[in-house]
This record gives structure tokens, sequence and C-alpha cells, in this order.
């Protein structure tokens, strides 16, 4: 026993502090003492502490020492109806009043949960009429691993335990969802994947497509799917798994050719389709689900983030009708679930959440005015010294950031990896207040699908401002070709 206060007592709201009465580099201290941040090198944070995020509104968040800062990323792709939305607190807080949560095992159900059910079916493809819910995305994709084995087993084909997934493909990080991401630095740690998990290359045309058109590239790139398939036999393989575009990944946009042709070699070989909807769902490429707007109809869908815009974890899968019958006809019970599955609280921020994105035609917005005039204004910073080239789908966004630019994709110069170009023009996005991602040297944006037309060359302005400031930096350095 201590006598000792315990530490969640020590304060860390001074006087002195101002407006906001947060003590900033107090909350550093602790954050840095206590907490162990996801994805994230400590030793390197304790250097330079935390940015505080205190208060988001519309497109806007404020950190605690009174900085404005555009959120290019909407939170982390999830943000999608942009922060301060009353309403979605309003249905929390009311049901948290009225049932803040009851199970749904033993035969049991509640009101939220059968009405987001009743409206997945309803916003969804057409073959999708059930839905499995859990707290997140990793969660999703493991429930689809055990899903789509559990599967076969009841088709009479327990060996078909293989899937396929790409390179540099994100899929959570749990250990179902590790395995089957594709991101070498989480293979790299933790020891041993889930077996029986094979990866083929990514359909990114700047890196594979050299000496071909976009369209004839994309059809190569999913020709390596037919290729895997026969190398591990096709009465081995139970499915193929991927993001409609890679968020995580550095947002690849596959050509119009790859989606089309997946299907038809998942059909061929009758191998499930599962389309990982995590950041596509949900309106980010300007359609409720990313396989509609790339032309294939899944299996099985992941989603989570912009279910609830963020507000509240939640996540699940849409099971198609091949693989909901099988469960429901033959598989008597599914041992798999979670504590919080159709918690009803998410629920509820779920459905307030879907109603504006409905109500404020936002889905639409993205397909034919956000997503459109964002793909004007990075054509235009695709002509800035510093970008090889930048794409666009719907409302997410990337450039590469090169030291020399060239006629074609293919022919620009990259900087050394080791020199963290894109880091170092993360920074001054950062300073000058505008969230982008930096991956690898390519700049990535999602911002809330709410951001309006103005906003969008608010961001743009100041990314371009950013990119001349790190021009600017790469020039001294001698970086520069
Ligand atoms: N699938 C996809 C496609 C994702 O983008 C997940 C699954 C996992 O979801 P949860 O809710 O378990 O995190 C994601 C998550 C990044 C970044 O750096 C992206 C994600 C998560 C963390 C960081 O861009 N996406």
């Amino acid at each position: 026993m201590t006598t000792n206060p315990p530490q969640a007592c020590v304060p860390v709201v001074s006087e002195a502090a101002g407006k906001q009465g947060l003590d900033t580099a107090a909350l550093q201290q602790l954050d840095s003492a206590h907490y162990l941040h996801p994805f994230t090198d400590h030793a390197a944070l304790r250097e330079s502490g935390a940015r505080v995020i205190v208060r988001g509104d519309g497109i806007y968040l404020w950190d605690s020492e009174g900085n404005k800062i555009i959120d290019g990323m909407a939170g982390l792709w999830c943000v999608n109806a942009g922060y301060g939305r009353t309403s979605i607190a309003d249905a929390v807080h009311a049901q948290m009043l009225q049932l803040p949560f009851y199970n749904s095992f033993f035969n049991t159900t509640n009101v939220p949960a059968v009405q987001l059910a009743t409206l997945l079916a309803e916003i969804s493809p057409p073959q999708f009429e059930h839905v499995f819910f859990t707290n997140s995305g990793s969660e999703a994709n493991d429930t689809i691993l055990r899903m789509v084995r559990r599967y076969w087993q009841l088709a009479g084909q327990p060996e078909r335990q293989a899937i396929i997934s790409r390179h540099n493909a994100y899929h959570g990080s749990t250990v179902a969802g590790a395995s089957l991401g594709g991101m070498a630095g989480m293979h790299a740690q933790g020891g041993p994947m889930v077996p029986g998990i094979h990866h083929i290359g990514q359909p990114c045309y700047a890196e594979g497509g050299r000496g071909m058109s976009e369209a004839d590239f994309g059809l190569e790139a999913a020709g390596w799917l037919e290729a895997k398939i026969l190398e591990l036999g096709p009465d081995k393989v139970a499915a193929f798994i991927g993001e409609p575009v890679q968020g995580a990944g550095g947002v690849i946009i596959p050509p119009s050719t790859y989606w089309p042709e997946i299907q038809r070699i998942c059909n061929k070989y009758d191998i499930l389709l599962i389309s990982d909807e995590v950041i596509c769902g949900f309106g980010r490429l300007g359609a409720w689900f990313g396989c509609e707007l790339m032309g294939f109809q899944p299996d099985l869908i992941a989603f989570a983030k912009g279910v609830t815009s963020g507000y509240v974890p939640l996540g699940g899968v849409l099971v198609g009708g091949r693989v909901a019958q099988m469960l429901i006809e033959k598989g008597e019970d599914f041992n798999h679930g979670f504590t919080y599955s159709g918690h009803p609280s998410a629920c509820a921020a779920a459905l307030e959440n879907i109603r504006i994105l409905q109500t404020e035609l936002l889905v639409e917005r993205v397909a034919l005015e956000t997503g459109p005039h964002l793909k004007a204004c990075f054509a235009s910073l695709a002509t800035h010294p510093l970008v090889g080239h930048a794409q666009t789908c719907g409302l997410t966004a990337g450039l590469n950031l090169v030291r020399r630019k060239g006629a074609t994709v293919h022919d620009c110069e990259p900087f050394d990896s080791e020199q963290g170009v894109g880091m170092l023009c993360r920074k001054h996005m950062f300073d000058k207040g505008v969230i982008m991602r930096a991956v690898g040297d390519r700049m990535i944006v999602a911002p809330p699908l709410s951001m309006t037309v103005a906003q969008i060359d608010e961001m743009v302005e100041r990314i371009r401002e950013c990119l001349d400031l790190t021009l600017e930096e790469l020039t001294q350095r001698g970086w520069m070709a």
C-alpha cells in the first residue's frame, strides 16, 4: 500500500497557462512519462514533445498553444463529416442515457444496432444484406479471416486456406491485420505472422509501369494474382483482399483496368473477393463504397473509420449473400464476436453520422464538386518544381517530391530515401498550419468530406507555400539536382 496520491492526481492545469488553462509543457512531460503512442519512436518523441490537440470545428483543429490547423487528414482518414457535429454528440448522449450498452450475444439485440444494420444494407451494394459489427478496422479484418476460412470449411473445401493480399497494403495492427497487410516494417517485428497469407505486387503505375500504358499495366498487375493462384493451386486459395485505393501505403490509385480484371480472375477460380473499405468507404472516393467506383462486386467489405466519422470507435464486415447464406443455413454457432459488437452508443453515432452524409449530400458533392476541384488543384501543384507527379481520387490525393522532374512519372529522379525529404516537408506543413501525411517522399491528404471548394483552395495555397519553403531548404542543403 502506498500513501502517496496516485499519479493521475498530479495537477496538469496551470493557472498561468492562459485562456485555455492548459500547461503544454506539463502535458508533454506526462505524455512522455506514461503514454505509449501507436507507431511512434518514443525516444524521438520525448525530445520534441507531442503536439497537444485540444479542439476541432469543421475542417479545423486547434492545439494547446492556440494554433489553428487545417486537418488535411480528417483525423486519420475518418472524420468525414468534420468536427463539431453537435447532433452526433446529442445522439450518443441520448443513447447513453437510454441504454449505454448491452451485448448482442445469447439471443439479445438492441435498437440502434438493428437500425444501423438495416441502414447499411440499404446504402451498400445490392449483394449486402447482412453486417457483423466490430470496434475497429483491424477487428473487421480479423473477423473476415476467420469468416472466410469458416466459409470454405462449411463449403466442404477446408483445404482452401490461402489468402492473397498485396505488398504495401494496410489491413490493421492486430496479428491477423498485420499478417494480411503488406507493410514490411510490421512484418519485420514481433515474430511469425498468421500462416497461409501470401502477397503480390501493388498496382502502382509509377513504381512498376515503365514502358507500358496505364491500362496495360493494370492488366499486368492483376495478372500477378492469377500467377499466384496457379502457383499455390486454385483449390488451396480462399480469398483475395485489397483496398480499392491503398491509403496508408500512399494513396496508390490503380489503373481503371485493374479491379475489373481482379474480379474476372476471382470469378474464374471461384475465389472470394474482399474489399477493405476502412478508408474508401462512406464517401471518401465519391461513392458510398470504393468498389462501386472501381467496378467490382466483393463478397465481403471491411469498414470502420468513416462509419461514425471517428466520433466513437466502430467497425464491421458487410457480408455478401454467398457467405451470409452459408453461415446462416449451415454454420450453426459462428464462434466469434466481441463484447462490444453492435455497441448501442457507437451505432447511435453511426446512424446520425450517415444521416448527415445523406442530408448534406456529402458523397455526391465529392463526386461532382469537391473531388473534381481537388483534382484540378493537384494538377496545378504538379507543375511545382519539387513535384514529380500528383494524383487524386475523390477527396484523397498524393504527390511525389522529386529531386528532378521528368517528362513522365518514370523519368523523375527521386531523393535518397535516407534524406527523409517527406518528413522535412511535413514539418513545414505542420508549422504553417496544415496537416499532410508523408509516406516516404509522397505527401498525401484525405480531408473531411465537408471541406468546401473555398477551403480546398485555402488548403492548397498553404501546401504550395510549404512546397516553396521545402524547395528553399533543399536548395540550401544542395539536395536538388
Ligand atoms: N484497413 C485499412 C485499409 C486501414 O486504412 C485498418 C484496416 C485498420 O483499422 P483500425 O481501425 O484498426 O486502425 C486501416 C487503418 C496511416 C494509418 O498512417 C492508417 C490507418 C491506421 C493508422 C495509420 O495512414 N488505417
